[in-house]
């Protein structure tokens, strides 16, 4: 009896344990994600309104271009690079109101659990 006991609480122990990885691993991504999201918005932010870059529409860098170290194996846009770390943006004029762009920029990265996307909402005024 004593041992049936312990085997169902050493099952539980090893299922929290496995919750807790997904949990660790999820909360990762997002967290990396998230410091990717933020530095490609402020590199937009810096850009002049009226350029390329934020042009009305989607917009789906080529991943060799994209400011992104795709492959997370430590160096960014190397060539020919691809990895599972995508980033793409919508750059919506006159949005919410004239003179103004909205950005949407979203990172996503699959993982052994899931896929976690991270999305970022930016205006931007045109200054004149
Ligand atoms: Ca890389
Ligand atoms: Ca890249």
């Amino acid at each position: 009896m004593a041992m049936a006991i312990l085997a169902i609480g050493i099952l539980g122990m090893a299922t929290l344990q496995i919750v807790s990885v997904k949990g660790n691993t999820s909360a990762s991504n997002l967290t990396a994600n998230t410091i990717i999201g933020q530095d490609r918005v402020e590199t937009l932010m810096s850009v002049t309104y009226d350029e390329a870059d934020l042009s009305n529409g989607t917009h789906t860098p080529a991943q060799d271009a994209d400011g992104v170290d795709n492959d997370a194996d430590g160096t960014t846009d190397e060539t020919g690079e691809t990895g599972p770390i995508v980033v793409s943006y919508t750059v919506n004029e006159d949005t919410p109101v004239l003179n103004t762009k909205t950005v949407t920029y979203t990172v996503t990265r699959p993982h052994a659990f899931g896929r976690k996307t991270v999305t970022f909402i930016q205006v931007v005024p045109e200054i004149i």
